[in-house]
């Protein structure tokens, strides 16, 4: 198998950690980390080498450019509670660092006459769906419906994905062989995920990972949506698959740069059943918070993903059961007896 530089940003948080998990299965693949924090000794035991710094930053965009890197994996990015209370750092994180490291990839593509590949995280907060009552008539949302962002975060997220298919696309006109450009941008539109081995923090889809490791500690929950709240979630197995598995697709079976990808969606008393059917004694109150109540509601209650399925045959492993008793309670077991 051919040697390939891969490139992962935000690497120390949830995606990341199983992301390089399974990169680093193929030994003949160099990592390089990124992350704003020092890089956590489980994932830089992976990685060929480590940066900690800012992707905004000048000084780190110039370390890196200097690696012939062939894929970035661009996680780093605030989520969309923490975005909505920095809105300024939202954006310059969010889509000044993603600009910064698509101009990267296009000078590095250009300079190795080959397109570097440009996977990146989108999220279902690039929907914006005017009221609840329309959220639920909608149901399983596709790709071009309802592309009216509520917050910062899904705004920043839904400009990168034009920002990547610009660069894949007006730079394909200027090369020299008008076959390829220097960038080949891909995003998968991510619902709420869910780790066994990570909390997440920052985002609004936090609630049903929370509420089921809160559980796991014997702590009291109070979740912060109403019951009746409905959101698309994966679990993260899965939502690497879904990364990998876009990355290594035929360009040409590719007809957008941007799929919905997902597998259950559960209410959040949905959660809050089988959370309570594995933890009998678990306490879980429903105590809705007004500012992150309504970005829920005007998210999707499921996802359309039957393009991803069509044109790279996405496939989702892990139903909400299957999650729960395969995935999630074996190994949130084994993480808190330790
Ligand atoms: C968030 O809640 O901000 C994220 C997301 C849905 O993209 N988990």
């Amino acid at each position: 198998m051919q040697k390939k530089t891969i490139l992962i940003t935000g690497i120390n948080g949830e995606i990341g950690h199983s992301l390089v998990e399974e990169i680093s299965k193929n030994s003949s693949n160099y990592i390089i980390g990124v992350d704003l924090q020092p890089i956590q000794e489980s994932i830089k035991k992976h990685c060929t080498a480590t940066f900690v710094g800012d992707i905004t930053s000048e000084e780190i965009i110039k370390e890196l450019s200097s690696y012939d890197i062939n894929e970035i994996y661009h996680l780093a990015a605030l989520l969309s509670t923490t975005a909505e209370k920095k809105p300024q750092l939202a954006h310059q994180v969010n889509a000044g660092g993603t600009f910064q490291l698509l101009e990267m990839a296009r000078s590095i593509g250009k300079r190795i006459s080959q397109p570097v590949k440009f996977i990146f995280p989108s999220t279902i907060a690039i929907y914006g769906i005017p009221t609840p009552e329309e959220k639920y008539a909608a149901n399983k949302v596709s790709e071009e419906q309802f592309l009216l962002p509520r917050t910062i975060y899904g705004a920043s997220k839904l400009y990168c994905e034009n920002l990547g298919k610009y660069f894949t696309e007006y730079y394909m006109q200027l090369s020299e062989t008008k076959e390829h450009g220097y960038v080949d941008f891909r995003a998968v539109r991510f619902p709420g995920l869910i780790s066994a081995f990570t909390v997440p923090s920052g985002g609004t889809s936090d609630y049903g990972p929370e509420m089921l490791h809160y559980a796991a500690q014997n702590k009291p929950y109070a979740c912060f949506v109403h019951a009746g709240a409905q959101l698309p979630f994966m679990a993260m197995p899965d939502a690497v698959d879904a990364l990998l598995n876009l990355a290594a697709a035929e360009k040409s079976s590719l007809r957008r740069h941007s799929y919905n990808v997902t597998s259950f969606a559960p209410t959040a008393q949905d959660f809050a059943t089988m959370i309570r059917n594995a933890y009998p004694s678990a306490v879980i109150t429903f105590e809705p918070q007004v500012k992150r109540q309504t970005i829920v509601e005007s998210w999707p209650a499921d996802l359309d993903d039957s393009m991803a399925a069509a044109d790279w045959a996405w496939k989702p492993k892990y139903s909400f059961e299957k999650a729960f008793a395969e995935y999630l309670l074996p190994n949130i077991l084994r993480r808190y007896l330790q």
